[in-house]
């Protein structure tokens, strides 16, 4: 058992993994152990139970047909909704934009809000350890505006050095940054950093693809803009995303998309447009899956978010112990206040030979650049590999993982 301010919480924890019957296969001949969360979630069993209904007793397309079942998947789609925005506390459902995932919704900020508010010679600031969704977006609209993108600089501990934050911020219109590192696992000063941005009159933009879902996040309380995450980072099914956003920002944007559901009235000579959250939401959506991701939610929920934040960081600080005595191996990123996705480097075995030696054992954990390629060129990595936690994960996981890693070293002849 590891320790956590309330050891109660491991064996709840524990009792969850029956919710998630992948779980309980064997890879390669071994158990599987998965330690991939942060690429994707699994799925329990309310949430594949949630889409399989609306397919096999609602399935019908949503706010067009003057029918029951249209009523019904569309009462669910909405009620959806209602559960995502009260999940991030967000004050109204109607700023709740459903969306492909976060890529999508960084996109669609660039798109719709920085064609419409930024001038040749504005500033975007982001960070250096944003994942590409947070920076090729800005890149594209650069083709199209001669905008700045400035870089808030990243520690050899893996923190932000805000120490020059005055000067990154001067001529900022839009301070976007993730909340959580998917590589360093650093957790990000949010407020400090919405506070500083707002001095100077920027809107702010929050990328949660890590952090909603392991840890309690309230949209109010971090003070932001606009926010954006995934369904299936947090039990929920692909396919899905979230822009939530101030409800005066969003009605001053332009539409992303252009199409079926988005309109007010269509005439020849040009349209006018939904109010929101329809404004956005072009073309049939992901019914099924808004419907699962909100099934997700209340299964989150019910496990409760303080306490999977807890047991995930105790889990964290379990592994990180355990990685710390592996010989040749380097992890990187000490955060203080950090999430569960740790990535390290191996001497002398490239990391996707890990990740195969592992996957042999039924570990699977990702080796590349988790996209965040400008991030690792500073690192001075062209690859990691990394292992990252969720709630469902148990302390014998991490166990395997290190045994998995002592094999490796040994196949590779590290080991006598
Ligand atoms: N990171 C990882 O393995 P999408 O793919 O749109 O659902 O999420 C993009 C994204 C944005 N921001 C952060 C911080 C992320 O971690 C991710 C997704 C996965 O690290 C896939 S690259």
């Amino acid at each position: 058992m590891i320790q956590t301010p309330n050891t109660s919480i491991d064996a709840a924890m524990r009792q969850y993994r029956v919710d998630f019957p992948i779980l309980e296969q064997q890879v390669n001949g071994q158990r599987l152990v998965y330690l991939d969360n942060a690429a994707t979630s699994q799925k329990p069993v309310v949430v594949l139970e949630a889409m399989d209904n609306y397919y096999r007793e609602y399935n019908a397309n949503v706010h067009r047909g003057i029918h029951t079942l249209s009523e019904r998947a569309t009462n669910a789609y909405e009620e959806a909704r209602g559960k995502i925005a009260r999940f991030i506390n967000a004050p109204q459902a109607h700023e709740v934009i459903y969306t492909r995932n976060t890529t999508e919704s960084l996109n669609l900020v660039a798109y719709s809000w920085g064609r419409k508010f930024l001038k040749p010679g504005d500033v975007v600031l982001i960070t250096e350890m944003e994942h590409h969704s947070n920076i090729v977006p800005w890149h594209l609209l650069q083709r199209q505006i001669p905008i700045e993108l400035r870089y808030i600089p990243v520690t050899t501990q893996g923190t932000l050095d805000l120490s020059n934050l005055d000067r990154l911020l001067d001529g900022v219109k839009m301070l976007s940054f993730m909340h959580v590192s998917n590589v360093l696992g650093t957790v990000n000063p949010v407020n400090e950093l919405t506070r500083a941005a707002h001095n100077v009159g920027a809107v702010v933009m929050v990328d949660g693809a890590q952090s909603v879902p392991n840890m309690p996040v309230d949209v109010q309380a971090l003070g932001c803009d606009l926010f954006a995450f995934s369904s299936h980072k947090m039990c929920g099914p692909t396919g899905l995303g979230i822009l939530w956003g101030r409800e005066s920002l969003l009605n001053a944007m332009d539409p992303f998309l252009g199409g079926g559901d988005m309109i007010h009235e269509v005439r020849f000579d040009g349209s006018t447009y939904a109010k929101l959250p329809h404004k956005f939401e072009a073309g049939t959506p992901a019914i099924a899956e808004a419907i699962g991701l909100g099934a997700a939610v209340d299964y989150l929920s019910g496990v409760g978010m303080e306490a999977i934040s807890i047991y995930e960081r105790a889990l964290t600080q379990n592994a990180l112990e355990k990685l710390r005595e592996v010989e040749g191996l380097h992890i990187f990123g000490n955060a203080p206040e950090r999430g569960g996705a740790i990535s390290f480097t191996m001497d002398g075995i490239h990391p996707h030979d890990l990740s195969t030696i592992l996957d042999e054992q039924g570990v699977a954990i990702r080796a590349g650049h988790h996209c965040a390629q400008p991030l690792l060129t500073k690192l001075g990595l062209p690859s990691a590999a990394r292992a990252s936690l969720y709630f469902y994960n148990v302390p014998e996981e991490v166990d395997a993982l290190i045994s998995a890693l002592q094999k490796a070293r040994e196949l590779f002849g590290y080991v006598n």
